[in-house]
């Protein structure tokens, strides 16, 4: 079965690939993505200072998804330029996420990193756990700002991480901006953000940072993250292809994800508990069910969702 996708012109060995988040810090962790299933080498989001982030307790897992604060730990920027070069040798794309505490630190690590010669450029704009710093991809303004400054410095595709949206209106508006923008692909959902998890034994929240507020994940998103696919393809299909992100645990998931619009689907709070054979599973469960029901490669399935007659 023929599992490749493509996203703005760059050819990814297979549609499954590791969301920006877990276990795609260090070296080491990029390193065996490398090794692995994943069609990509995507970095944890990197911003211009290495940071600890929040105080721990930050992650919490439940079956049906996961909650984090993790507050963007990661080892600053000029750690991922000098990895990138060498995460070449694996000979599959490289996206490096970016983040910024203001604007002019996205330009400066946007600028930089597009020197390294990552494949693919994602700016973050929906990090949901800095402690007082509201997620720029609910401001339609300073969203527009950050993107068409960063755009003219990166060479490379350059995708958007957006937060869900709620309304049509919003998911529009935002559609305005990434076109304005001359954004190349688009990567929703990242985690609904400011959900609360409550322990009634302990009558206590899961996580410390913020009070207990934090970024939901996992199984129980997918609804919000396939209507969020589906709108911004509605929107944007012949310009921008998307990365579905969200509840994808199964073959299935990743299906409908398709369906719904996706070029490529990416794997967070299910890459997180379950390892890196994750890759190897889900490839193998589309691919079975591709088979099954007739189809000859994920590209065929993308956008193929139907709807009632009226
Ligand atoms: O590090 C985090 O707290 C984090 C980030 Br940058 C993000 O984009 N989404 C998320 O759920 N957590």
């Amino acid at each position: 079965m023929r599992l490749a996708a493509e996203i703005a012109g760059v050819t990814f060995p297979s549609c499954i690939i590791n969301a920006s988040g877990p276990l795609c810090t260090t070296f080491e962790e990029l390193k065996a993505l490398g090794h692995s299933a994943s069609g990509a080498i995507v970095t944890k989001s990197m911003t211009k200072e290495a940071r600890a982030g929040n105080p721990e307790p930050r992650y919490y897992e439940f079956p049906q998804g996961s909650l984090n604060s993790m507050g963007l730990p990661n080892l600053g920027y000029q750690k991922y330029a000098e990895f990138i070069p060498r995460l070449k040798e694996f000979g599959k794309p490289i996206i490096a996420s970016v983040a910024g505490m203001n604007g002019h630190e996205y330009e400066e690590i946007a600028g930089y990193i597009s020197s390294k010669g990552p494949d693919l450029i994602e700016i973050n704009l929906s990090c949901p756990n800095i402690i007082g710093k509201p997620q720029l991809g609910y401001d339609w303004e300073a969203s527009e700002a950050v993107l068409k400054t960063v755009r003219p410095l990166v060479s490379q595709p350059l995708g958007v991480k957006l937060p869900p949206y709620f309304d049509p209106i919003h998911q529009e508006v935002m559609a305005g901006v990434l076109k304005r923008a001359r954004i190349d692909f688009v990567v929703v959902i990242n985690s609904v953000g400011n959900a609360l998890i409550i322990d009634p034994d302990t009558e206590q929240v899961v996580i410390r940072p913020k009070d207990g507020f934090g970024g939901l994940g996992g199984a129980c998103i997918k609804p919000v993250a396939l209507a969020n696919v589906r709108a911004f393809y509605q929107l944007l299909s012949e310009e921008m292809p998307i990365i579905g992100v969200g509840g994808i645990v199964s073959g299935v998931d990743a299906f409908e994800h398709l369906l719904a619009g996706a070029s490529a689907v990416a794997v967070g709070t299910a890459f997180a508990k379950e390892g890196l054979g994750i890759f190897q599973r889900l490839g193998e469960e589309l691919g079975q069910l591709l088979k099954q029901k007739g189809y000859s490669s994920a590209q065929g399935v993308i956008g193929k969702l139907r709807v009632m007659d009226d």
